[in-house]
């Protein structure tokens, strides 16, 4: 789904919790608000991703079963990443795990028509070795786009197609290294999707050689009879599991007031003339901004984090006639450290403003750094020893111990006194 919910998503959510009734372990609805994914090495840590499900029965000996947790977490760049920790079964078929990227607007609402047998994984997608087929009617209203396949020793996504070659879109890195944790990573471009978005998913499990189908799954409420093997599966009204991709917070209808960011390291701005802003936003990415300043990690502005800052009014727009104070977290703040907003520049180095001429800066030494009188919002980020005189950064400034920097003050004053020593003489 295209970001159009940006901004009412929190009043879409809460209306949402209205309507829903309360929520069974799974399906469950997973919004992602910490803006670090997890890690692809094998190993699942207790709280690495945002969240997880917990799956039904145990047909097949309880892997992805009632015994099993199914991990999901993203960041603003996009990336995404799925884990599944396996319950007490050994792992010796495959999970397919479909995706619904556009909220049933296209796709496949049953798998009926997949003839793909060509490997185990494919045959896992179309329920279909070739001869027999375990059909899978998805919940009403869901089309699958996508699937996932997570088998014995390979993980990948594949788009999906009837009465042919599934085309297949990428590898996701599988890795298990603690015992029963499977981790993989993909983007959110490979499903067509943005940073923000969302999708619905649904998992079953499954034998890859013959398409004989296991009773568990990760966001189907329930599912009786044993393992139905061969035999037609109808999921039932909302049984798939939903999940919002980091997009930062938003608060909307903001006034002049101070509206703290706990999740995105406690950013926290002041409003001090609300003008035409409506919707205030940031998003956190960590790692250093693509055109930090300085040489190695930790120096100047390569701090490891920065933030997109938006102010938007009611039409959506960049709001235009606002003024606030802007607050970063800094562990090392002192007065040395600059707030630096970036200007869209030209390139590399250049294009950042961390001048207190016109936005003037106060420190709470080794918490944060505020800038005052703010009236644009860019990307932002934060460090210390931005620049000399912490005038607009240039990209001499961005390595402020160069040696060349000398030497080219030194023939900046040579010419200057040579032009001078010349218009003398002229006199
Ligand atoms: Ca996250
Ligand atoms: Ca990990
Ligand atoms: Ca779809």
């Amino acid at each position: 789904m295209k970001r159009i919910t940006t901004l009412f998503l929190p009043l879409f959510m809460a209306l949402l919790a209205l309507i829903v009734t309360p929520a069974l372990a799974t399906p469950a609805f997973i919004e992602d608000t910490t803006p670090a994914t997890a890690t692809n090495n094998g190993t699942i840590n207790t709280n690495e991703y945002v969240d997880y499900t917990t799956g039904i029965n145990s047909g097949f000996g309880n892997v992805i079963g009632s015994g099993s947790q199914l991990h999901i977490d993203s960041d603003a760049t996009g990336a995404l990443h799925i884990g599944l920790i396996k319950g007490p079964g050994d792992f010796n078929d495959a999970m397919v795990i479909y995706i619904d990227a556009d909220y049933g607007f296209t796709g496949f609402a049953t798998t009926s028509g997949f003839t793909d047998a060509d490997d185990p994984c494919r045959r896992a997608i179309s329920g279909y070795d070739g001869s027999n087929r375990s059909t899978l009617n998805f919940a009403p209203g869901f089309q699958a786009n996508y699937a996932i396949c997570l088998d014995t020793g390979f993980a990948g996504l594949w788009e999906l197609t009837n009465g042919g070659a599934h085309p297949f879109v990428v590898a996701l890195n599988r890795t298990t290294v603690a015992p029963g944790h499977y981790e993989m990573n993909l983007t959110l471009d490979d499903l067509g999707l943005a940073p923000g978005d969302s999708f619905r998913y649904v998992a079953t499990y499954l034998n890859p050689s013959n398409a004989f189908r296991s009773d568990e799954f990760h966001g189907v409420s329930s599912l009786g009879g044993g393992n139905p093997g061969h035999s037609m599966v109808n999921l039932a009204d909302g049984d798939f599991n939903e999940f919002y991709s980091y997009y930062g917070r938003t608060y909307c209808e903001v006034g002049e007031d101070v509206y703290d960011f706990p999740d995105e390291s406690g950013v926290s701005i002041e409003i001090t003339d609300v003008g035409d802003i409506f919707c205030l936003q940031v998003i956190e990415f960590i790692g250093n901004h693509p055109d930090a300043t300085g040489a190695t990690d930790g120096q100047n502005l390569r701090t490891g984090k920065y933030w997109r800052i938006l102010g938007l009014d009611f039409d959506e727009v960049p709001a235009t006639d606002y003024t606030l104070n802007l607050t970063l977290p800094y562990a090392a703040a002192d007065e040395n450290t600059r707030a630096c907003k970036w200007l869209d520049g030209a390139g590399p180095g250049f294009g950042w403003n961390c001048s207190d001429s016109e936005m003037p800066t106060t420190y709470d030494a080794g918490v944060s750094v505020t800038r005052q009188n703010v009236t644009e919002l860019s990307e932002w980020a934060v460090g210390q020893n931005v620049g000399p005189t912490a005038v607009t950064l240039q990209s001499l400034t961005a390595q402020p111990n160069t040696p060349g920097l000398a030497w080219l003050a030194l023939l900046l004053v040579v010419a200057a006194a040579l032009v001078g020593w010349r218009f003398a003489v002229r006199k």
